[in-house]
């Protein structure tokens, strides 16, 4: 493949479509990685021109014990990593968590159940309260809980819900090679659930799972082709946890993760691109690509939901480094 050696001049108007196809995606994944990087800086500075990173903290509510069997994830039973015997937590707990994320400098918190499906009774009607809570603090409110019935998303959208995150995680093609329990058929009609409530859409996927990268392709092929395209789509690469099916998959590699951030921002321009799980192994140099790949948002506080984050310090020092804007005063 040879270098481009003028600027990608279809791409300096943001155009939006939903008619991507595979192998157009396929191929701008695979681009020589300078002329991704400025296809990719070309329409992130159109969309985004203030370069405008946004916080996002997260917070395990419901740990362990989840029916389902994702191979990725710790907390499902079937992996001997998962992680019982914690209570869920309350109200109050998790508001008070939100107000420390929001004095941190967060503007977005998101809270994990994990459920298969979210039921009705004092568990949703808690998750309703600390909806309502978080919106109370002038923060966006993000939930992920599984699937979920009309209703509930009504619900939700009433208490103030500004998202409802639900990742389609892989390709069709390589999905019953990571779960078994769920099809992606069901993935897809929450999300069409989520979006007839008028919530917004976080859905995206992990990279690193022994998939190819068609599969990566199809994945992004899927996601840019719902209209209008999911409003944040955080893209995680594998954390290969002990005692999960997963766990002797070795890490990506950083660039990897920079193509899938710069294909993402190219065929998506207008969503929020979130640099989210696997950022403990990248460094410093290869987060700061992602960031001007299109990356314009990352979970920031020192854990995921069973996993560790990057330390708040070490990600304002990074954040300052780059020269993005965040909303809090980095000279403080
Ligand atoms: N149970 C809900 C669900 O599956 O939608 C919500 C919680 S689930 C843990 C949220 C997302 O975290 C998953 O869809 C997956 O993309 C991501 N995730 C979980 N474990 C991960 C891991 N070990 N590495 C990277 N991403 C992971
Ligand atoms: C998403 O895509 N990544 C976040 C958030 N959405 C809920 C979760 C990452 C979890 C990583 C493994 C863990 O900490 O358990
Ligand atoms: Fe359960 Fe979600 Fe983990 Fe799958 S990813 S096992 S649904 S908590």
């Amino acid at each position: 493949m040879t270098l481009l050696h003028s600027r990608p001049t279809q791409f300096q108007k943001i155009v939006l479509r939903h008619d991507w196809k595979v192998e157009e995606i396929k191929d701008l994944l695979e681009q020589p990685l300078m002329d991704l990087l400025w296809h990719a800086q070309c329409v992130h500075r159109e969309a985004n021109p203030g370069y405008k990173v946004q916080l996002a903290s997260l917070l395990s509510v419901k740990t362990g014990g989840c029916e389902e069997d994702c191979a990725y994830c710790p907390q499902s039973i079937h992996s001997s990593s998962d992680v019982t015997g914690q209570s869920d937590l309350s109200v109050e707990p998790v508001l008070n968590r939100a107000r420390a994320a929001k004095e941190a400098g967060a503007d977005r918190f998101c809270m994990g159940w994990a459920w298969r499906e979210i039921r009705d009774g004092a568990s949703f009607d808690a998750m309703l309260s600390m909806v309502r809570g978080v919106r109370d603090l002038g923060l966006e409110a993000c939930v992920t809980a599984g699937m979920l019935t009309d209703d509930q998303a009504k619900r939700l959208a009433q208490a103030g819900l500004t998202a409802y995150n639900h990742n389609l995680d892989t390709s069709p093609e390589h999905y019953d090679k990571i779960i078994s329990t769920r099809t992606y058929q069901e993935r897809l009609e929450t999300l069409q659930r989520v979006r007839s409530a008028g919530i917004t859409i976080c859905c995206g996927g992990i990279i690193g799972m022994g998939e190819s990268i068609t599969d990566r392709a199809s994945l992004l092929c899927i996601l840019a082709n719902m209209d209008p395209h999911p409003e944040s789509i955080p893209i995680n690469s594998l954390v290969a946890v002990e005692g999960t099916p997963l766990e002797n998959l070795s890490s990506v590699d950083p660039l990897e993760m920079v193509r899938m951030v710069a294909t993402t921002r190219i065929i998506m321009p207008n969503s929020r691109v979130r640099l989210s799980a696997g950022r403990e192994q990248l460094n410093r140099e290869a987060q700061i690509l992602c960031l001007q790949a299109g990356a314009d948002s990352i979970f920031y506080g020192e854990s995921l939901l069973t996993t560790s984050n990057p330390a708040v310090m070490a990600d304002r020092e990074l954040l300052a480094k780059a020269g993005v804007n965040v909303n809090w005063d980095l000279n403080d």
